[in-house]
């Protein structure tokens, strides 16, 4: 499944149920304490042990965050399974900024641009201390760690500039730890894979 689609159903999913939890639970709490109040029914009654109503209440809820975690499994699997013709990017944290390392060996920092159409397969690590890269657009927060490599894709399938951001927090400008991510279409990205970078 799509990553996006995949996550955003997730998401939904398990507000939708929570939500629906909220407005019964709450609704039948507020029948409770006005048909039980003390002026029309003062000795309470103590009901203990009912095996029917235990087993539906354990049984429910079980089947719920079964049916939870398998939304939520689909759209990891989604995250985690490459394309095989993704576009390689190399992506390294270091304090305080993203740098980006093309297949030509084109480097840029704070700007990672790449083809509509195509997947992109980001190899994250770290230069330094812990970060986290993240696309909120793209649903991407992958840890950037130090000696080791982690990766992310995404479907590059929207035209437009959609924020990269750091969620790990690594120093005193992690806040300004920001990037770009421009899609833009096939010919303009190999004009400017060619221009020098700096
Ligand atoms: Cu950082």
């Amino acid at each position: 499944m799509d990553p996006v689609r995949g996550v955003d159903l997730a998401f939904w999913y398990i507000i939708g149920v929570s939500f629906l939890f909220l407005v019964g639970i709450g609704v039948v709490m507020v029948y409770f304490v006005i048909k039980y109040r003390r002026s029309k029914n003062p000795i309470p009654t103590d009901i203990r042990d009912n095996l029917n109503l235990e087993v539906v209440w354990t049984a429910i809820p079980t089947v719920i965050a079964l049916t939870m975690f398998w939304v939520g499994w689909e759209a990891y699997l989604g995250l985690r399974a490459l394309p095989e013709d993704a576009l390689e990017i190399e992506v390294g944290g270091q304090q305080y900024s993203w740098i980006f390392l093309y297949p030509n060996d084109k480097e840029t920092e704070g700007e990672l641009v790449v083809p509509y159409g195509s997947a992109v397969k980001l190899n994250i690590t770290s230069w330094d201390v812990l970060h986290s890269f993240y696309i909120p657009s793209y649903r991407i927060k992958v840890d950037s760690v130090p000696g080791m490599t982690t990766y992310a894709w995404f479907n590059a399938d929207r035209l437009g500039e959609f924020d990269i951001l750091c969620t790990e927090y690594c120093g005193i400008d992690h806040a300004y730890m920001l990037a770009k991510l421009k899609i833009v279409p096939e010919e303009e990205y190999l004009a400017w894979l060619e221009e020098d970078s700096y």
